[in-house]
Order: C-alpha cells, then structure tokens, then sequence
C-alpha cells in the first residue's frame, strides 16, 4: 500500500494567480491538482493547508472514491465552490498518482479513447464587428472547427469576452480591486443577431458557431435572444440565466431551438440533476476543477448521457493547466461529449506547467504521458508570488449592480 506522505500548496502568479495541490506518496510518486477559484484563490488554498491537507497524511493513495466520500461526507457541512474546488484538487492529484504508478494517461484508466481528439472551440473577439471578423478568421485559419462569437456593444464602455491585446486568451480578473463594467441588456440584444450574421456570412456554416451571455438576461429575454439566432445555427448560446432558477430553463426551452449550455459555475451533480433529467439543457458545463474533480465530473456525465444532454467542459484559462489536461482525458474517453472550451493560457504559463497535450486540425489530445500529463516546476512557481486579481463587476446604466 502507498500511502499518502505529503500534501502541499503552492499559490503562483505567472500572469494570473494558480492554485496547485502536490501530493507525495510513500513510494516517491508525486501527483498535482487544480485548486485555483478565480478572485478567492487564498480561501481554497487555507482549506486545503488548514484543514485537508493534514486529513491526507497517512491515507492509502490509491482509494480516490473513499478520499472523495471522505471529504465531502466527513467534513458535514457540503458543497459550494470553495469545498468542492479543494475536493477537485486531491482528487486529481490522486488520479495523477494512479496513472503515474499503472504507466497510464489517465483516459486508458477511464476506459480508453472514444474518439480520436476532442473538438475544442476557440475565443473571438473583436472591439468592432470588423474586428471581430478577423480574428474568427485567425482561429478558422488555424485548424479550429468551432469558434466563441463575442463583441463589444455599441455604446457600452467594456463588455464580457471583449479581449484586451492580442493572443487567444481573455483574463478579466485584474487589480486589486474589482473593476466596473457597465450593461444595457437592450443594446446588446438588438446587436448580437447582427454581428453572427456577419459571421456567417463572411464564413459560411461548415464551422460550430458559439456565444457566452455570461448570466445577463431575464428568461424571456433569453427566449428572445435564443429565436433570434435561429438563423445563424449555434451550436450553443452559454449562460443565458442566472442557473440558481433552474425552472427558468423551462421558459427559454419552450420558444426557442437555440441549444443551451450552461454549468461553469457548478459545483455538484446536484446543480446539473433537475436540468439534466428534465431535459431543459443540452450542454453540461461543468468543470473538473470547480465540480469535485474526475470521480464527480464523470457522474455529472454519466447522469447526462442517457438524457441526451452532452458534455461542454468550462476551460477558461483561470482553470490551470492541470485541471485542463483532466478534462481532455476525461472529454476523450466519455461517451457523450459535446464540446470542450480551450481558452488557453497566459504566456509564460509553460515556464510553470510543462504540458503534454497537443492540438491538430482543431482537435485536442491529453497526450500518453503517464497520469495527466502535466509536470508542475515549484522552483518556476516560486518566483511568480500572489498577487491579487479580481473579476469584474457590472453595473446598468442607472447604476444597479447586475450580473456579470
Ligand atoms: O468568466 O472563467 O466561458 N467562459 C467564461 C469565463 C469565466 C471565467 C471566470 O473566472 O465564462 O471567461
Ligand atoms: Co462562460
């Protein structure tokens, strides 16, 4: 039996702030989870020092499903995003552990490929519809077979997915403070269904076409919006509502084809279970790093499958690149995926986490690496320290805090 000899946490800042969770054995094996919650990183890396790590010392390595019941039973007071993110990361770690030890990627421990690469869809934006235009260029140019439609509104100052600079990722935490975004949900619902007509029309339907609303409408406006786009067949418009009413999926699904997605910012197979069993989604966007790891994120799946409603992992790039590699392996061995987000990384990244996937003709692949495939340089991680980020906060024209 190997037995678990250390667990530590390592908060590290190479662009944006990552939480990684090492855990040694009594064998040597080392395995790394994903404990980073964008904005509140500190809370889950104290869970994890305080009060699971020294749970771990002394446990057999190799019973993830008891550890998983271990900590969310055990500690009686259950889910949430900081439990549940701290969950995630032990039993990643311990996967990576298992993988490492059996000489395995982590997707022949699940059960093997079900596809030959997993389709991920890349992250356009554009200040202006031109703009806009040129960069689902850049991605469709690259391979990608699917592509994230978002630009700016006219008349609003700064609005989500709008990307600051170059490269492929958009990172809205920044500062010490949260900054303020602002939002009128009539200008943006008379602007969306133009600029995915120009995006068909420039590129034609041969490519998946998505959106993120990012939890702004009501859910007659997002029956609304859903019709609207009819047109312009997306794959999925994300987020339409706030999910915590899940009764409002009810209202969206009865005027409208659009298929929805939603889930980045659940935490259990409980959040999924009402949307999923009543058919009111079609895409489930839970993540292995805010929804309890593989062991969770699996049943989250499996509940899905027979439901009709596919996969559609969050992999926004706030999620490390540990808990990314999980999702491919996970995304290539289920037999229901949908989708995955690969929003990639800050550059710089690399010199912290050394990744084995690969991407080819708009596919991913975790790589055969044992475990997840990901080495975490602590030296590297060491001289990048914290430094606090905030998301931002969104306010109507009138001044109201609404939902960013
Ligand atoms: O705002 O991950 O689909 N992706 C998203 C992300 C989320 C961030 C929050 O930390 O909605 O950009
Ligand atoms: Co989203």
């Amino acid at each position: 039996m190997a037995t678990i000899t250390d667990a530590t946490v390592h908060v590290t800042c190479p662009g944006r702030n990552y939480v990684t969770l090492k855990i040694t054995t009594s064998d040597g094996v080392t395995g790394i989870g994903d404990a980073t919650l964008n904005g509140r990183e500190l809370a889950v890396a104290s869970y994890l020092r305080d009060h699971v790590c020294p749970l771990l010392i002394g446990r057999d390595a190799h019973r993830i499903e008891d550890t998983w019941q271990y900590l969310y039973k055990g500690a009686y007071w259950r889910r949430g995003p900081v439990t549940m993110t701290a969950i995630a990361a032990v039993d990643v770690a311990l996967w990576d552990i298992k993988g490492k030890v059996a000489g395995l990627p982590l997707y022949q421990l699940l059960g093997g490929a079900a596809r030959d690469g997993v389709t991920v869809y890349g992250h356009a934006s554009g200040d202006t519809v031109p703009e806009l235009l040129q960069d689902v260029q850049r991605f469709l140019d690259r391979g990608f077979r699917a592509v994230r439609a978002q630009a700016a509104v006219p008349g609003l100052e700064r609005v989500y997915g709008q990307r600051k600079g170059g490269g492929d990722t958009y990172e809205p935490a920044d500062g010490s403070l949260p900054s303020v975004e602002d939002w009128d949900t009539g200008a943006y619902l008379d602007f969306v269904p133009s600029y995915m007509a120009a995006v068909r029309e420039k590129f034609g339907y041969g490519f998946q076409l998505l959106h993120d609303v990012h939890h702004r409408l009501t859910p007659i406006e997002a029956a609304r919006l859903g019709k609207s786009l009819e047109p312009y067949r997306m794959f999925w418009i994300e987020d339409a509502t706030p999910a915590e009413d899940q009764e409002a999926f009810d209202l969206i699904r009865r005027h409208t084809t659009t298929p929805l997605a939603v889930g980045e910012i659940f935490n259990s197979v409980f959040d999924c279970q009402h949307l999923i069993t009543r058919r009111l989604i079609d895409y489930v966007r839970a993540s292995v790093s805010h929804a309890g790891g593989v062991t969770q994120l699996r049943k989250i799946f499996a509940l899905a499958e027979p439901y009709g409603v596919r996969s559609g992992s969050h992999g926004a790039g706030d999620l490390s690149p540990v808990s990314f590699a999980a999702a491919l392996h996970l995304d290539l061995s289920i037999p229901n995926f949908g989708m995955q987000e690969y929003m990639a990384h800050l550059p710089g990244y690399e010199e912290v986490f050394r990744t084995s996937w690969t991407f080819e003709d708009g596919l991913m692949h975790p790589g055969d690496a044992p475990g997840i495939g990901v080495e975490f340089d602590e030296d590297a991680a060491a001289r990048y320290p914290y430094s606090p980020k905030y998301l931002p906060v969104n306010r109507l024209r009138d001044g109201s805090v609404h939902d960013w």
